[in-house]
């Protein structure tokens, strides 16, 4: 018989009351995915496909997509039934206030990938759990800046051909796969180890023009291949989504880079620090991996603003500390 996701978190929780906190938040975004990965699934059928609202961006200064706000209603629906005091979100400006009583605070990108929905190709949604009390962050926008060192438990969901949960809470990282029959997640992969050496990369070569010194080297000696300074041929693979990326490193290793940039806007890369980058750093550090921004461990890096971006590389960890000597 499989462990189901809630049999697992009730182990993990005994009678400790912040790690129940913890299950019961995992348990409720579980319990989003399952609805959002019925939206994902209706594609070209349902109303809301790929539609862009509005002409404003988000908070991140993306064009939102209709499916990147009901993902983000269903997420705030099921936390509103655990003890979550406050929600962070790609999507919305300031923090979303929950449960005044609630012990955690959580942050989100309800949909990550989202430009891909029209070419049904996988998306997912990712989410950083952290602790709150009232006493110690007056103000709660403060609570979602503690350094991802800090997070109780991480994770994202792959809305794909399976809908996948690769979830850590503190010891491991685990994969769990959506069983449509009975709606329940099952546990697929026990302990995730990323393998510490690859010859994959993924990055956005278009790029390339605009990118620092460091990063143009690693990728120029990756291209030379066999007979360059690596010795070894790369392979590149690139979805755009990077919780896709992410689940191919977690599945068979390699590396996710997006660094800083001279484009205007990316000079600290595209990805969001609280609810990308830190959880990603956490289930990564957990299954054995590593993530930096090129000089410093992701999880040690004091978050400024709750929207901030942060040069992201992560995956198999010898390839990341080869990758960061290059800075
Ligand atoms: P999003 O949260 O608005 O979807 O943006 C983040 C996404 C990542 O999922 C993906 O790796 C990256 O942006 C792709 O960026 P680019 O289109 O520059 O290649
Ligand atoms: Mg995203």
């Amino acid at each position: 018989m499989s462990v189901t996701l809630q049999a697992y978190l009730r182990d993990f929780a005994g009678d400790d009351a912040q790690k129940q906190a913890v299950a019961a938040a995992v348990a409720r975004i579980a319990q989003a995915g399952v609805a959002i990965a019925d939206l994902v699934a209706q594609g070209p059928l349902a109303d809301h496909f790929a539609k862009v609202r509005g002409a404003d961006p988000n908070a991140g200064g993306d064009t939102q997509k209709e499916l990147d706000v009901i993902a983000e209603e269903a997420i705030i629906a099921e936390l509103k039934q655990a003890p979550v005091a406050f929600l962070g979100s790609e999507e919305s400006e300031t923090p979303i206030p929950l449960n005044a009583a609630g012990t955690l605070v959580v942050a989100v990108d309800p949909l990550d990938g989202s430009s891909n929905i029209d070419t049904n190709v996988s998306v997912g949604t990712i989410y950083s759990i952290l602790p709150y009390e009232a006493a110690r962050f007056p103000d709660p926008a403060d609570a979602l800046m503690q350094k991802g060192a800090a997070q109780l438990a991480a994770g994202f969901l792959v809305y794909g051909p399976s809908t996948v949960l690769v979830s850590t809470l503190g010891a491991g990282t685990q994969v769990f796969a959506l069983d449509r029959a009975s709606g329940d997640f099952l546990l697929a992969v026990a302990a995730v180890e990323i393998p510490a050496e690859t010859k994959e990369y993924g990055v956005n070569q278009s790029n390339m023009r605009h990118w620092d010194t460091p990063m143009r080297a690693y990728i120029d000696d990756c291209l030379a291949g066999k007979d360059g300074p690596r010795g070894k041929d790369f392979n590149m693979r690139w979805v755009g989504s990077m919780v896709a990326d992410a689940f191919r490193i977690f599945t068979r290793g390699g590396v996710y880079l997006y660094t800083g940039d001279k484009r205007k806007g990316y000079a600290a890369g595209r990805l969001r620090l609280i609810y990308e980058a830190n959880p990603v750093a956490f289930v990564t550090e957990q299954a054995k991996g590593a993530a930096t921004d090129g000089t410093t461990r992701i999880l040690d890096i004091q978050p400024e603003k709750l929207h901030q971006r942060i040069p992201l590389v992560f995956g198999s960890r010898d390839e990341v500390a080869k990758i960061a000597s290059y800075y």
